[in-house]
């Protein structure tokens, strides 16, 4: 009887230390603010430390030294050797941001990566304002040991185009990489005033029957209790991924429930929840590890745009170009071009479906 109970509980500890949860989060404006305030630093521990890979967006420094500090903290508070993969510094103008995926590196190891080409920025043509910064990892404690994930944050803007064109993003990596095993996850901006009920049948990503969406319309994926939006998804392609994921975990963590917090405390970390789901574990996991590196933080860097030459590109028109703007265009493009008056005439034709 006494081994039984050991068994139960030998095997019960190892399934809580293998547990494997891959997040989601939209750590709003994230800077070294957040990680000198001592509050808000020990609240996204606690958060991180819940997963074992977690994709992070809106990163918004050009040095890296504010995500580098969080992951050294959260090293030292953890006692685990995480680290991060960091894009390159993505947006039109001079607001921009970086993705970064926190990985645990003894079990995780990314082995190739990229920014998706989404054509030509300096001519208008480009579809994303950021464009997805697609990783693939080898993984040692899950069933599944080689998967894609690909990130996103839409420009509210142009949210129903961009997650249209994730489909284009998901069929090249596809083609790329050589596999189905693909997660797109981050803020989509999928809901509420950006992608109501009347733009899903335009969008591919979602009437292709062969993709699962993880998170539903009915999530509250924002901190605000004014509002209940679905903003953040896990969309997953393959079989084998597909089945890799554990039913009925994928879900927002509300942390100002689960921490016992105030709105404005909620608010101070972001005003996004993020979102999690948990993969199924090897039982037969042999226990090896990867081997750790000396420093944390390696760029990304990758970006398979090449030089563009603006030819046969039509300057007067929005037609494949919404979201572009600049001052050496005849017009344009972007949301604030009708404040501006210098929308190109088919700007609403194009942009606003
Ligand atoms: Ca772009
Ligand atoms: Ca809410």
């Amino acid at each position: 009887m006494r081994w039984l109970i050991v068994l139960a509980l030998t095997a019960y500890l190892l399934q809580a230390c293998l547990a494997f949860k891959i997040a989601s989060f939209n750590i709003q404006r994230f800077a070294i603010s957040k990680v000198d305030d001592p509050f808000v630093l020990d609240l996204l521990i606690r958060i991180l430390r819940r997963y074992e890979l977690i994709s992070v967006q809106e990163v918004m420094n050009s040095d890296n030294t504010a995500i580098i500090r969080l992951v050294q903290e959260l090293n030292l508070a953890t006692g685990l050797k995480y680290n991060v993969l960091i894009s390159d510094h993505l947006g039109r103008s001079t607001y921009r941001e970086k993705y970064v995926y926190i990985y645990r590196e003894d079990i995780l190891k990314p082995t190739e990566w990229y920014h998706y080409d989404d054509d030509c920025e300096v001519c208008g043509t480009d579809t994303f304002m950021r464009e997805p910064f697609v990783v693939r990892f080898s993984s040692l404690t899950t069933e599944l040991k080689d998967f894609v994930l690909a990130t996103i944050h839409t420009s509210p803007d142009y949210a129903v185009l961009e997650v249209d064109a994730l489909y284009d993003v998901w069929e090249d990596a596809k083609q790329r990489l050589l596999t189905e095993d693909i997660m797109i996850l981050g803020d989509y901006n999928s809901d509420c005033s950006y992608v109501k009920a009347s733009h899903w049948p335009t969008i591919r990503l979602r009437q292709d029957e062969s993709l699962k969406w993880l998170i539903g319309e009915g999530a509250d994926t924002t901190v605000s209790p004014n509002n209940n939006c679905a903003y953040d998804r896990f969309v997953v392609s393959g079989l084998r991924m597909q089945r890799a994921v554990i039913p009925g975990t994928a879900k927002p963590l509300n942390f100002e429930v689960e921490y016992g917090l105030t709105n404005d405390e909620a608010k101070a970390v972001s005003d996004h929840y993020p979102i999690e789901v948990e993969l199924y574990e090897d039982v037969f996991y042999s226990g090896r590890y990867f081997e750790i590196s000396s420093t944390i933080g390696i760029s990304g860097g990758l970006s398979l745009n090449g030089v563009c030459d603006c030819a046969g590109v039509d300057f007067a028109s929005c037609n494949g170009r919404c979201g572009s703007s600049s001052k050496n265009f005849p017009c344009n493009c972007n949301a604030t071009c009708s404040s501006n008056g210098n929308c190109c005439t088919d700007y609403k034709a194009y942009c606003k479906p």
